[in-house]
């Protein structure tokens, strides 16, 4: 990440930048930082930048062409050839105050500009010709933006990847789910007639991590009861007969909270029950895209979910064909039953039956495109909370005629199998006869769930015609979409 900081005062920024943590990733090249004094750019014999305000009025304030220019060094240098100019950050008590996932976005950036101004403040426009995001630190004012801009590099260096060292990021993220972090303590075991508390003591790593939690739970009641209001229990109901949906809805998940509760509605039990989710919820639903569509099952996919306005995400996941009308079904159907879809992405999963289409995805570059989306989320998440959430747009028709898929040739070897009736019991759509072994055609949904359970090898499929006809056609890597 390359910072570029516009100021009067740049001994001030690369001072603090070049200590500690921020000064180790400039010397590793994690970070970099410019630093540019607008001074350099005043068209004055006397290097003056600043003058009396029109209408008159304490204080002065900062010229527009040096400004302009100082920022043009950096935002267009003459060697062409960059594409788009990088956001420049005005900081300014009149800004957005910032916050953990404002930090979290701006980490994205490959390159910020910086602007810190002085005196009252920065004539207004040259600010309107540079600026994209204005952002203050606090609620109070500082003698000028320096200070601010210091915090703000600060803080997103921490989510620069290879800032912080392993140890350091394992014990961060308190702020991820609006938690403060629970108390720490070292040795000595007694000190001051105070004991370390018990349960850290005994090694039982379950007992310590209920005990942080609670008492993260607690502080925060405490401190400050206001965060606990934003913090929403976060639930990913998913069907995932063979994996790939449910690995690519854990990715996502898990940049968004670190306490997801997970809801299987390939258990048929679970399916049963009725799930209710309050406004204060989070719904993540997730489905494998079967020829463009939802699984057809008995009682369709999420019938069972009821929300009350609960903001919900919706994932369609795919072997890199097409996810078709699967987001508009998924949208419509969740929408009816009192959610509000307030995003919707399509992962590239392997294909179940091609080893070939959607191979190893998602891959690390996908998980960078959900990292993003987890993070337009947490922004959708948050203005929703202060304006009223809004439903996504995504493509595909909302009720498509259901569509007859050709089954696939199956095959079972008795002799190998165990009778241990792992592929009745985890049959999605209980396709298979308990007594029989055999399969249903009739219900079954070719997901191939009971040739990934059975562990001796006694099942298995032959869709080579299929997946001849699938790499012919769609082995060009699908790029991530989310809306
Ligand atoms: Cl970004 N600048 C100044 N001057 N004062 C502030 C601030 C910024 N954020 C809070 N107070």
């Amino acid at each position: 990440m390359k910072f570029h900081v516009l100021t009067l005062f740049p001994e001030m920024v690369e001072n603090a930048v070049h200590t500690s943590i921020t000064g180790r990733a400039l010397k590793n090249g994690t970070l970099s930082l410019h630093t540019v004094n607008i001074r350099d750019f005043s068209d004055n014999k006397h290097m003056r930048v600043d003058d009396y305000p029109y209408g008159g009025g304490a204080g002065m304030v900062m010229q527009p062409e040096p400004v302009f220019q100082a920022w043009k060094s950096v935002a267009c240098p003459d060697h062409a050839g960059r594409g788009k100019k990088p956001r420049c950050i005005y900081l300014t008590p009149q800004g957005i105050v910032l916050n953990q996932t404002m930090v979290e976005e701006f980490a994205m950036e490959e390159e910020l500009i910086l602007l810190c101004g002085h005196y009252e403040g920065i004539d207004e426009r040259v600010l309107e010709e540079v600026v994209t995001d204005y952002v203050s630190i606090g609620d109070y004012v500082l003698t000028g933006g320096e200070l601010a801009a210091c915090v703000f590099i600060d803080a997103v260096s921490r989510f620069v990847p290879g800032v912080l060292s392993n140890e350091e990021s394992s014990q961060f993220e308190s702020m991820q789910d609006h938690l403060l972090e629970y108390p720490h303590y070292t040795r000595p075991e007694a000190w001051h007639d105070r004991k370390v508390p018990e349960v850290l003591l005994q090694g039982d790593h379950r007992k310590i991590q209920a005990w942080r939690q609670e008492q993260s739970v607690e502080r925060t009641r405490q401190r400050r009861p206001d965060l606990l209001e934003k913090n929403r229990q976060a639930t990913a109901a998913f069907f995932s007969p063979t994996g790939g949906t449910r690995r690519a809805v854990e990715i996502f998940t898990e940049f968004l909270t670190q306490n997801p509760r997970y809801l299987d509605l390939g258990r048929r039990k679970l399916r049963k029950e009725k799930w209710k989710f309050s406004s204060g919820d989070f719904l993540v639903a997730a489905a494998p895209v079967y020829g463009g569509q939802l699984p057809d099952i008995q009682e369709p996919l999420f019938s069972n979910l009821h929300g009350e306005k609960t903001p919900c995400v919706i994932m369609a996941a795919y072997g890199n064909r097409h996810y078709d009308d699967t987001l508009a079904q998924m949208q419509y159907r969740l929408e009816e039953q009192g959610f509000i879809c307030i995003g919707a992405i399509a992962p590239v999963i392997p294909h179940i039956y091609s080893d070939i289409l959607g191979k190893g995805r998602p891959d690390e570059k996908d998980i960078r495109i959900i990292r993003k989306f987890a993070v337009e989320i947490k922004k959708r998440l948050e203005t929703g909370e202060q304006y009223g959430f809004t439903s996504v747009k995504v493509p595909g028709n909302p009720l498509p005629a259901p569509k007859q898929m050709k089954p696939v040739e199956k095959s079972f070897d008795r002799a190998r199998c165990t009778k241990c009736q792992v592929c009745v019991q985890r049959c999605p759509v209980n396709a298979i006869s308990q007594e029989t072994l055999q399969i249903r055609e009739d219900r079954c949904l070719n997901c191939m769930s009971c040739v990934k359970v059975c562990k001796a090898g006694a099942r298995g499929y032959d869709c080579s015609q299929v997946a001849d006809y699938l790499e012919k056609n769609y082995s060009v890597p699908k790029e991530i979409q989310f809306f």
